[in-house]
């Protein structure tokens, strides 16, 4: 018999992670994924934010509300998605965001974050409280864009030491963390037991019955543990309240800024008047951010901030935006109404909890595409020609 016409439809065998990877379409998709193949504790550790959660799901929520208003006829054959931030070319207007304790969500962590985010030319940032130390993630990512995320803790010298190993590893910005004078009450750790390190319990064993995968890598790679801290153990809330500086202020940002020869950034920016400080200062970027609703509950939206920050700082700093972002379309609105760039947190953390590295790659690739396919429906070919007529929001 001939086989021929037969065969010339059948599909390339796809390995089952690839064709679960392909499958997914939406970060949503890759969710969906993450919470099958990953502990509980790990995945609402990531999920969860603080409190009621409110602040997370106003920020997710303001990005549905938006209507977008295209323009037609234009020539949308070619499409430039990239940005220059921080004097630096990005192929998307998006980079990844300092993420602690990545390698716990799935062992290839902050490597799989790092060297997707090299391969697809976007930045990386890497937590102070990360699982990969800082010259592992330069290796990782060798010839990209590596930013170092700073927690002012009470020991400044061993803070600051971890400046100088970032600058001696060629980071290239050193993004200062404000929104964390004391750690935010996530309610869903607390009532999974969550500690650090993992501890195995008959409840985590029964667990990792239906999640095998994850629990061979955990036992399999090297053991997960903090790079920049010493051997800890106790809860996620003993650990921030041990370490971090309820007395930090602009004082003290200005000191790290003299400090650091790099582009310095600062996160967690949540009100116009900050915002206008810090700009007078001269730092080179704000992100705005309610740190991904898991600090202050009921806090401001970064998404509604933006507008007015931008009639007040645009051109003098530049503006970053975090909290939310769940699409392509949800940073093209951002861009919109003044932010320079973007952050993603969760997004690229589910895509590293449903695959590991390919599983970043697909993250990067969904929103990607997302962007483009948005820019052409609103007539855009440029992110220049984004403006703030592109969009309305509710509030
Ligand atoms: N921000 C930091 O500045 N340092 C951290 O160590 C840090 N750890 C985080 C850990 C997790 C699991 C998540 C989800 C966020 C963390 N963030 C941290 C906040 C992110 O940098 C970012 O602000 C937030 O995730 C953006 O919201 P999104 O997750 O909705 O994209």
């Amino acid at each position: 018999r001939d086989f021929g016409p037969l065969l010339k439809f059948k599909k390339p065998v796809l390995s089952p992670r690839k064709r679960r990877l392909a499958a997914a379409l939406t970060i949503e998709d890759l969710r969906a994924i993450a919470k099958r193949r990953t502990p509980k504790p790990a995945f609402d550790y990531t999920d969860g934010a603080a409190e009621e959660e409110l602040s997370l799901a106003r920020a997710r929520q303001a990005f549905q509300d938006v209507t977008f208003h295209p323009r037609i006829l234009r020539d949308v054959s070619k499409v430039d998605t990239s940005r220059v931030v921080l004097g630096a070319p990005s192929a998307l207007p998006f980079g990844i965001a300092p993420t602690g304790f990545t390698r716990m969500m799935q062992t290839e962590g902050e490597y799989a974050g790092a060297s997707a985010a090299g391969a697809a030319g976007i930045p990386f940032a890497l937590s102070t409280m990360g699982t990969a130390s800082i010259e592992d993630v330069r290796a990782a990512n060798p010839a990209g864009r590596n930013w170092f995320q700073l927690y002012m803790w009470k020991d400044r010298d061993r803070s600051m030491a971890l400046v100088e190993r970032a600058a001696a590893a060629g980071f290239e910005a050193l993004v200062v963390t404000v929104d964390v004078p004391v750690a935010g009450a996530r309610l869903r750790d607390a009532r999974n037991g969550m500690t650090i390190p993992p501890t195995l319990t008959p409840r985590t064993v029964l667990n990792a019955i239906p999640r095998p995968a994850w629990w061979i890598n955990f036992l399999t790679t090297e053991p997960l543990a903090f790079a920049s801290l010493d051997r800890w153990s106790g809860t996620v809330a003993e650990l921030l309240d041990t370490m971090f500086d309820p007395t930090v202020d602009y004082e003290d940002l200005a000191w790290i800024k003299e400090q650091w020869p790099g582009k310095l950034v600062v996160k967690g920016v949540q009100s116009v008047e900050d915002a206008s400080r810090l700009a007078e200062m001269g730092v080179d970027a704000i992100v705005l951010s309610n740190h991904g609703g898991r600090q202050l509950d009921r806090a401001p939206i970064p998404f509604h901030l933006l507008p007015e920050v931008a009639r007040e700082v645009k051109g003098s700093t530049e503006i970053h935006l975090d909290t939310g972002i769940m699409s392509g379309a949800d940073i093209v609105s951002a861009i919109a109404l003044g932010a320079d760039f973007t952050l993603i947190g969760r997004a690229y953390l589910y895509g590293l909890m449903a695959g590991g590295r390919p599983g970043v790659d697909r993250a990067i690739e969904i929103l990607s595409t997302q962007i483009e396919r948005t820019m052409r429906l609103l007539g855009v070919s440029s992110l220049d020609q984004l403006e703030p007529g592109h969009v309305t929001q509710l509030q």
